[in-house]
């Protein structure tokens, strides 16, 4: 079935007969009906969670996509990528696969089906074989220290992925290298009522052999773990945790992880789990722990002393010109250190976690390769309550708009160009503006920030506060209580115009959260460790003289990491995939025509269309343009011997497509109106018939 036969709406935004919202979401909703989620602008696909499983995943509809052309079947994720792989074969260039969309909306489902698909068309020698199996085996390791469920997402990702996966000549994959960008280690220790924390410690408390559980003294009840209580979200129906432990254990082991590696990650999370049931009492400037069985439990699993391990998070080690003087720290201070101790040994396995992946995966010979790239983010979310961590990922997004907006305009434009085709550019929102107020050097409220967390003196989160409302108060995209009065923003809090929507952000925190400071002395204990792994994370425990360098904010580390995405990014051929989530409540079959709207729009799909259609809604290459209308001409029928073009010209000037309805570019025939396409499509029908019918009646005179 061709892409114009896919009748249930249009497959291809682009040959809707009106140009506005209206007609993009009637047409979304009645294909989503007939569970026709996918759906192109030209060349960008859109896709809809269904919220249900979908039996076009199989291993016939891979080789139905395989090697076809992008416009031949109805639109699928798998024609992306099989375009992706073709197109970076073909021209041996560099690709990616930008998938965007707000949380929940499909992002990392769709990063797995690519994958799926770009193993099941490659090659299968052994070396090849063993690649693909450690590239597709990476995704439940990462998945289970990395995600978690969330209000939003059930297997919400809550870190940044993007990997590049490395080809030969051949088109074979080789190997792979995952870039990790900021992980919420927050949600370790604490979380928004019915979230619950990475899915790897609910798995292993479900999933691992009594034997280990004893070896880490650790109980199957999730519940018995304040770090996992505290949320009141223990089970979620759609995940089966113990599954998902064996899993994850399979995937360590293709990826290569020795028994030893991996006993040592378990030891470090049950490590974990007990420093949060460690009770610290105290009274006044002073604080001990009260729970020295508990604490020992901890010390054993790290690895450490129990004595060190106490005196690290109930006293800070100040150092002032070569002494050090040790003073106590209250009790919330120490609840503080404690918490801060786990979530800097958590997010520095995770990381160490990528790179030993890293290390099984990445190409080590000097062979030249050519990459897909597949970007696959935390996206756009809204809570009631955001902090520093929305801030982030929402930048992030914010950044990754503007991409797309830089991209598909500067794409279309150049196409035009190489073709030598007249065009008028169309105008649309460019989200730059808000892009700079917040990573603009000086001016950005990442540098405000980083300013306030460097001034001397006393500074907090709402000293912070107070400086955006001096510094940024005009900026059109920035509100506050203080700006407007407006009463329906909290005073704690800021308010940024995103192009995806108003999001408040509650300052509490922020300043902790960039400054992200772990004092020596959790370094120092856990340099000591007589566990390997953990020694290896913290490699600044090491007793050294002189000031350890200051290292750069969370906000400074993240905002150059985005920008090195950027760049990479903008240096491949771009595709993009645009997830849309179709009702709040992950319900299959319910679509909610305000929320997706909504996303039509802030996503810019509408402009996106409009960019597409301004000059010609259609497109196709000379051949390809001709082999399929020949039938509608005599001259070229059955057999052209002509140049292309010409060919072409005949059929159009036959048909009476002349003058403005068409234009010929340099390779390839442009038609302005989807209409004019129809009606190619129904005289090849037509013509079709006639053929098959002339066939028989000649049979019959026989
Ligand atoms: P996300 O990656 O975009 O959110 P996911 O890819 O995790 O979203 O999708 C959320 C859930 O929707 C999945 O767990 C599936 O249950 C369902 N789903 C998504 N795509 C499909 C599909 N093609 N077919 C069937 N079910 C699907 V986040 O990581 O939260 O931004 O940060
Ligand atoms: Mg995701």
């Amino acid at each position: 079935m061709s892409l114009l036969e896919n009748r249930i709406g249009v497959a291809d935004a682009v040959l809707l007969e009106e140009v506005n919202e209206d007609a993009m979401l009637q047409n979304y909703h009645a294909r989503f009906k007939e569970d026709q989620i996918y759906t192109y602008i030209g060349d960008v696909l859109v896709s809809i969670n269904p919220y249900h499983s979908m039996n076009i995943y199989t291993p016939e509809f891979i080789n139905e996509y395989r090697g076809r052309n992008l416009y031949e079947l109805p639109p699928h994720v798998y024609a992306i990528a099989d375009e992706t792989h073709r197109a970076m074969k073909e021209r041996n260039a560099d690709q990616c696969i930008i998938i965007t969309g707000e949380s929940g909306a499909g992002k990392t489902e769709a990063s797995k089906l690519i994958m799926q698909f770009i193993a099941a068309v490659s090659g299968d020698g052994a070396e090849v074989h063993r690649v693909k199996k450690q590239l597709l085996q990476s995704n439940p390791i990462l998945e289970a220290f990395g995600n978690a469920k969330t209000l939003r997402n059930d297997n919400s990702s809550r870190f940044g992925k993007y990997m590049d996966i490395q080809f030969d000549f051949k088109g074979d994959p080789v190997g792979g290298i995952i870039t990790n960008y900021l992980l919420e280690k927050s949600r370790v220790v604490t979380r928004t009522e019915g979230e619950r924390s990475f899915h790897i410690f609910y798995q292993l408390l479900s999933g691992a052999d009594q034997a280990v559980l004893n070896e880490l003294a650790l109980e199957r009840d999730a519940n018995a773990y304040k770090y996992l209580s505290s949320s009141k979200c223990l089970v979620v129906p759609t995940i089966k945790d113990d599954k998902e432990f064996a899993a994850t254990r399979a995937g360590l082991e293709v990826c290569g992880f020795t028994k030893d590696e991996i006993q040592s990650i378990w030891r470090i999370l049950a490590g974990i789990l007990h420093m949060g049931n460690i009770g610290i009492t105290g009274s006044g400037e002073n604080s001990s722990v009260s729970t020295k069985d508990i604490a020992q439990k901890a010390a054993d699993m790290f690895g450490t002393d129990v004595a060190s391990l106490s005196a690290a998070i109930t006293f800070r080690t100040v150092e002032t010109q070569g002494d050090s003087v040790k003073s106590p720290l209250n009790v919330a201070k120490a609840e503080y250190a404690r918490d801060a101790f786990c979530k800097a040994v958590y997010s520095r396995v995770f990381s160490w976690v990528v790179s030993r992946i890293n290390d099984s995966i990445r190409v080590t010979s000097r062979e030249r390769t050519t990459v897909i790239g597949v970007l696959d983010i935390y996206g756009f979310e809204i809570f009631k309550h955001n902090s520093f961590e929305q801030f982030i990922i929402n930048h992030c997004n914010e950044k990754l708009q503007q991409i797309f907006i830089e991209l598909t305009l500067k794409a279309e434009q150049e196409e035009y160009v190489r073709e030598g085709i007249k065009w008028t550019p169309v105008t649309y929102f460019n989200n730059a503006i808000i892009c700079d107020l917040i990573e603009a050097p000086r001016t950005g409220i990442l540098s405000l920030l980083d300013e306030e967390c460097l001034k001397p003196g006393n500074t907090s989160d709402d000293s912070f506060l107070q400086l955006l409302d001096k510094q940024i108060v005009r900026h059109d995209h920035y509100d506050s209580r203080t700006k407007s009065k407006n009463r329906t923003i909290d005073d704690k809090a800021f308010r940024l115009k995103h192009y995806a929507g108003d999001v408040d952000y509650n300052v509490a925190g922020f300043m902790d959260k960039n400054q992200d400071l772990l004092f020596k002395d959790v370094p120092r204990v856990l340099f000591a460790s007589k566990n390997a792994l953990l020694k290896s994370l913290f490699p600044e425990g090491e007793a050294k003289k002189g000031v350890l360098q200051r290292p750069p904010t969370a906000g400074t580390q993240f905002k150059r990491s985005v920008a090195e995405l950027t760049t990479n990014l903008t240096s491949k051929s771009p595709h993009y995939i645009r997830c849309i989530k179709p009702n709040e409540e992950k319900r299959s079959r319910v679509f909610d025509e305000n929320l997706v709207r909504h996303q039509i729009r802030y996503l810019g799909l509408l402009e996106n269309l409009r960019v597409r259609r301004a000059g010609f809604a259609f497109r196709q290459d000379y051949p390809r343009f001709l082999q399929r209308y020949k039938m509608l001409c005599p001259q070229t029928w059955p057999v052209w011997k002509g140049q292309e073009k010409e060919g072409v010209r005949l059929i159009l000037n036959h048909l009476g497509v002349t003058g403005d309805n068409c234009a010929y570019g340099n390779s390839k025939i442009f038609i302005r109106l989807p209409s004019t396409l129809f009606m190619l499509e129904d005289k090849r029908r037509d013509a079709q018939h006639l053929i098959a019918a002339k066939i028989q009646a000649r049979y019959r005179g026989w």
